[in-house]
């Protein structure tokens, strides 16, 4: 095939009029509709000197054009490199820079805090409303209808996930054809998704459950969707009874379930409810089923691997497990230390292989060769068990993550923050159990000898460059950091300590 990702998702739904988006106030679009305005980006892309390779940035609100603008990527061979809506300037300065993304898409409202960040990476800055309007519009007007596809090997890249490290520094993860494609169709499969299917969607579309879980297992089924521009309570009540199925972080059905109008009659006709991206709490999984009589069907993935488990969609979904590894995935569970396999049972760390799985970091080989064995295993960071019916069970993190309502957060890049605050000696940030995110972020101050740091100003620099998700919830002054015989920050000293701060009640 020519390109195989293009052709199995959207090319071979070309004049198919069936309704692909279903948007809110009652209007759709199809997906002949939908991939005309995409070969349309794509000439205006190749206009704006995107070539086969090239990476596109992307911050942009969701919408059907920015999920139009995936399949001109995909289509013309440009790799597509979407980024979260909260990140700021600086965050956003260095994925661009680092990528050496070509062109800046962005929302017309940001040029101002953007044009720089462009113009300091020599990429062009194009212009994505929530709306549709903006310069790709101006672009793509009077494009042809049609764009004749790129070749692609399996092996070619097709996109970046930019995922925060242990370090500080982000890594972009480099998604081949293949990763995403192979994902899709085990899915499809494995969750029993048709052409018949409607998916409440919810999600954003910047990170891997939004956008490859959901909308390529959609495509590649033939279903629809209801494109929800973010998660709101209201709209989802009102949008279940058209969907026959639902895919959410935590955060969304603890929300449901805070709303008494989540009851059987609303979701009696739904087909399938799905959650991944952070632990789903045991107590949510049952108060879900006893409210709704539907078993939430929870599973594992990351962004270098697409999804590695999941419950079955017939027999047991066990709560508090993630499930058996998908076909096609080896899952095993080692020691941290040596590498060596560990008996089944035993808590180690889950390392994954497959077609799924990522094909390093971009330029940092380094990286990619401490995490990615050379026999193919990926070393998840994720601490797990293999029960003896072979379910996996995630138990813990051997990488300092905090996964605050699906968004993930490593400290290290606060503490770099907070330490270079006026009066700062040192800084530890933890994550601490939160009723409505899961975990959310607080950060431990020492002051330098004598100096009392001002805490207000120290949060105020923490807005000026960080993403509100990564803004701690809590500053806490203390005297010193407690620590352990070889000096190690005892983050899990803080965790036990503080971690009643946002208790529910
Ligand atoms: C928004 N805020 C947050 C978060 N989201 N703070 C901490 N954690 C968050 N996740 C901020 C807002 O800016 C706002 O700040 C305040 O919190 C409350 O806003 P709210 O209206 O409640 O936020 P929301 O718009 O309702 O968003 C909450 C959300 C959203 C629905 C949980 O964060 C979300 O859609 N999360 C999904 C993330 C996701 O797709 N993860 C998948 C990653 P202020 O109060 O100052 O105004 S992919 C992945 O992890 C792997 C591969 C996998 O397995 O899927
Ligand atoms: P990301 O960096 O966004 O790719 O997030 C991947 C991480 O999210 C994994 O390494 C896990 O730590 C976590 N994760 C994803 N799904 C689940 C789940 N169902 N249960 C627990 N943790 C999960």
């Amino acid at each position: 095939m020519a390109n195989p990702l293009y052709d199995r998702l959207f090319g071979c739904h070309a004049g198919n009029t069936a309704l692909f988006l279903h948007l809110q106030g009652g209007e759709a679009l199809s997906y002949d509709a939908f991939l005309k305005l995409a070969a349309r980006y794509a000439h205006a892309f190749r206009a704006a000197g995107l070539a086969p390779g090239d990476r596109l940035a992307v911050q942009v609100e969701k919408s059907p054009q920015a999920l139009a603008v995936y399949a001109a990527a995909v289509q013309a061979g440009i790799v597509f490199l979407p980024l979260n809506t909260a990140y700021t300037g600086d965050e956003l300065g260095y994925f661009v820079s680092d990528s050496g993304a070509r062109v800046l898409l962005c929302d017309p409202a940001r040029v101002g805090a953007l044009q720089a960040v462009a113009d300091a990476s020599g990429a062009a800055l194009l212009t994505l409303g929530p709306d549709g309007a903006g310069t790709l519009a101006d672009a793509a007007e009077g494009q042809p209808e049609t764009f004749e596809t790129t070749p692609r090997d399996e092996g070619d890249l097709a996109a970046f996930l930019y995922t925060s490290g242990t370090t500080g520094r982000s890594k972009g993860a480099m998604l081949t054809q293949t990763n995403l494609l192979s994902n899709a169709e085990v899915l499809v499969d494995y969750w029993r998704f048709t052409g018949d299917d409607v998916l409440l969607h919810a999600l954003p579309i910047f990170h891997t459950h939004g956008l490859f879980v959901a909308t390529n297992v959609i495509l590649l089924a033939g279903a629809s969707m209801i494109f929800l521009p973010k998660f709101d309570t209201d709209a989802m009540i009102a949008h279940l009874p058209r969907a026959t199925t639902m895919m959410g972080v935590p955060t969304f059905y603890t929300r449901l379930l805070d709303d008494p109008r989540l009851e059987r009659a609303l979701v009696g006709h739904m087909r399938l409810f799905i959650s991944g991206s952070a632990p789903l709490l045991a107590e949510t999984h049952v108060a879900f089923e006893a409210r709704t009589g539907h078993r939430i069907l929870e599973r594992y993935g990351m962004t270098e691997t697409n999804m590695n488990t999941s419950n079955p969609y017939e027999g047991e979904r066990r709560a508090g497990t993630v499930g058996f590894p998908l076909p096609g995935v080896e899952l095993r569970i080692t020691d941290p230390e040596t590498g060596a396999e560990k008996p089944r049972g035993e808590v180690g760390m889950i390392e994954v292989r497959g077609p799924n799985v990522f094909k390093g970091y971009w330029k940092m080989p380094e990286k990619t060769a401490e995490e990615l064995r050379e026999n193919g295993f990926f070393i998840t960071g994720d601490l797990g068990q293999i029960d003896a019916r072979g379910y996996v069970s995630i138990v813990g993190r051997a990488k300092d993550l905090i996964i605050s309502g699906g968004y993930n957060i490593y400290p290290k890049e606060i503490e770099l923050l907070l330490d270079d605050q006026p009066g700062v000696l040192e800084s530890a940030v933890v994550g601490v159990p939160h009723p409505d995110f899961g975990e959310t972020v607080v950060g431990f101050i020492v002051p330098e000898k004598g100096a009392t740091p001002d805490l207000d100003a120290i949060a105020e620099a923490a807005a000026g460059s960080l993403a509100r998700f990564k803004h701690p919830r809590r500053l806490i002054m203390l005297d010193a950091l407690p620590r352990n015989t070889m000096g190690k920050v005892q983050k899990n000293v803080l965790r036990a300590e503080y971690g009643g701060l946002f208790a529910a009640g």
